[in-house]
């Protein structure tokens, strides 16, 4: 079966309430392809995940930015699968390059919650991408690889994991990497795969591209080979944002 185009809008810290519903708006009148075509989910904040999933299509996905924790208990703040299970939400983004950096500093931090939202049936968007002084240092393969490690670690069934190849100098700064950069990350990424995990892993998991995409660039890095989909995050809150989602077709 072909891996099919995935588009994820990651809304970051973004926006209210009123201007979530902005962006649930034009979505809603959005022609897009079909969802046997391409996917499509957008992530808002928490306060904004109840309010989108309940007024966006049907044929567009809601995620949550975080959560991992298994269930309730004393965790101030953080947020359950279960809770997610409760509200319908069905992805959850981890390891975003952003939280990376400031948040979840190491490579198996994030490793329970994948474990968490996998269980209970969420499918995950897990994020890889070196820094500027790593691809600097010509280090970048062992890095994304060393990162991917600490996935593969966790992980029995891929079914549910989506990787993000996301340059952390890529991320919200408007760099863009070339196409050619991306492919060869990615494409090494997919050969790692399948040398340490499985051909049918690697055949069958999608990896997307994230950093700085937006209307003008997003062409060029959708029609790569390696690549399935792509995560956005500026260009989610504007109307771009639809002709990102056509950008594979
Ligand atoms: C980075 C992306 C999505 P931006 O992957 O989080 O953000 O498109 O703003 O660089």
């Amino acid at each position: 079966m072909a891996r099919k185009f995935l588009v994820v809008g990651n809304w970051k810290s973004n926006g209210n309430v009123l201007e979530a519903m902005e962006i649930v708006n034009f979505l809603n009148q959005a022609q897009v392809p079909s969802q046997d075509v391409v996917e499509v989910v957008v992530g808002p904040k928490y306060e904004c995940l109840l309010p989108v999933k309940t007024s966006l299509r049907p044929d567009f996905h809601v995620a949550a930015q975080k959560g991992g924790l298994e269930s309730g208990g004393a965790f101030n703040g953080e947020l359950s699968v279960k809770t997610l299970g409760c509200l319908g939400i069905q992805w959850v983004i981890l390891k975003h390059a952003e939280v990376r950096q400031l948040v979840d500093k190491t490579n198996e931090s994030a490793g329970d919650r994948f474990v968490h939202a996998l269980s209970v049936g969420l499918k995950v968007v897990v994020c890889v991408g070196e820094t500027l002084e790593q691809r600097e240092a010509g280090s970048t393969m062992e890095d994304v690889t060393a990162q991917a490690i600490a996935i593969a670690d966790k992980v029995s069934n891929w079914d549910n994991v989506v990787l993000a190849y996301e340059p952390l100098w890529a991320t919200g700064t408007g760099k863009v990497p070339t196409p050619a950069q991306v492919q060869e990350v990615v494409h090494e990424l997919r050969k790692w795969i399948e040398i340490n995990i499985s051909t049918e892993v690697a055949y069958k998991t999608r990896i997307i591209y994230g950093g700085s995409v937006n209307g003008a660039n997003c062409k060029e890095f959708a029609t790569l080979p390696d690549i399935d989909g792509l995560l956005v995050g500026a260009a989610s809150l504007t109307p771009e944002f639809v002709d990102i989602i056509t950008s594979a077709t």
